[in-house]
């Protein structure tokens, strides 16, 4: 089916045109492109959401309740696992959360996994078409679910509106959380496993954390050599909820996702943020600044690719003549944007 054929099913949410686009989109298939380009001016209404944690930290489980919460109120709901230990495959779940299966049947529902073997143009960007393509096929609400390590998975966390961070008791989550940069990412808190030892403490070292304010845990990424995010507000301690600054603080709430204990208390905490990243200043450039850092980076890339095109043999040549010191790399690379700059006008 060629993108023109596909564009209008995927409108009207066909779920074999959705399943095809985002293959298509994923796989980097002849069309792909074409059809996101003509997804583009579709999307922008959905809602969302990341969540993000330490395996074994309950996302999966949490994120089962978080569909069930929303389609009680009537939204639709894509979900994104790039987790590939999530045990969501293509709209059914595997093995033993036969519970999730109630979302199988559901036309409400679109699950999808994106595998994690090698990505063109990296795991990022396939996450942000396919999240995309829900959008564009009117799910209210998309779901993205990342294991917090890595910078792949910190740079999907970065296209959401709302990034809630999933921690449980007596892991180190903590600790974790900071080393890997995924604190300054939370817009939201999640201590689950509440029915375990340990989640007070959990809550009050985030509270700590989160009073310690954002420079401080900048620094101390920074120390561990891990990079930070510095497009994000400060967080100012509280108990949630933007102030008259227009910052956020994350708000930190207990649950259970086995039991669905503490949900409808997470949903709001949710629909907060939502409201406030719609309806402030801050928010909105929030949301702005990720679409700036989109093309950025997409020119940055055609650009590299049409000079490494052009050029051809003679970086190698710039390169060889920097080794021998011939010539120092200013002036090489000088000398390349003048040689590409020249060929392009
Ligand atoms: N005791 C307890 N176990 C939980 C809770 N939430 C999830 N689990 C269990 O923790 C394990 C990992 O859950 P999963 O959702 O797959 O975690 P993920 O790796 O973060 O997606 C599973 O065996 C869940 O049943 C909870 O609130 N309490
Ligand atoms: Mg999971």
């Amino acid at each position: 089916m060629s993108p023109a054929e596909l564009l209008p099913r995927v409108l009207a949410a066909e779920t074999r045109a959705i399943a095809r686009a985002m293959r298509m989109v994923d796989d980097r298939l002849p069309g792909g492109l074409d059809l996101l380009k003509g997804l583009f001016p579709h999307t922008g209404k959905a809602w969302i959401l990341g969540v993000t944690g330490n395996p074994g930290a309950g996302k999966s489980t949490l994120v089962d309740q978080l569909i069930a919460g929303f389609r009680a109120k009537g939204l639709r709901v894509g979900v994104v696992a790039v987790d590939p230990t999530s045990p969501y495959t293509g709209g059914a779940i595997l093995g033993d959360r036969i519970r999730m299966a109630r979302h199988a049947t559901d036309d409400g529902v679109f699950i999808r996994s994106l595998a994690t073997r090698g990505h063109l143009g990296g795991l990022s960007h396939s996450a942000r078409d396919v999240v995309r393509v829900l959008d564009a096929a009117g799910f209210d609400v998309v779901l993205v679910e990342t294991v917090g390590v890595g910078q792949d998975e910190l740079e999907i966390t970065r296209t959401a509106h709302t990034t809630l961070v999933v921690m449980a008791p007596g892991m180190g989550d903590e600790v974790q959380a900071i080393k890997a940069g995924i604190l300054e990412c939370a817009d939201v808190f999640a201590v689950n496993k509440a029915d375990r030892d340990g989640a007070d403490a959990t809550v009050r070292d985030l509270e700590l954390m989160i009073a310690l304010g954002n420079e401080s845990i900048r620094a101390l990424s920074r120390t561990r050599g891990h990079a930070t995010h510095t497009a994000r507000d400060a967080h100012v301690a509280g108990d949630g909820g933007g102030d008259r600054d227009g910052r956020w603080t994350p708000p930190i709430v207990t649950c259970v996702a086995t039991r669905g204990e503490g949900v409808g208390g997470l949903v709001d905490a949710l629909e907060r943020h939502r409201a406030w990243v719609v309806g402030t200043e801050a928010g909105r450039a929030r949301r702005k600044a990720r679409l700036a850092e989109e093309v950025r980076e997409g020119l940055r890339e055609a650009l590299i690719d049409a000079a490494v095109h052009d050029l051809g043999a003679r970086i190698d040549e710039a390169l060889a003549a920097v080794e021998a010191r011939r010539v120092d790399p200013y002036t090489a690379t000088e000398d390349l944007v003048r040689a590409f700059r020249g060929g392009a006008s």
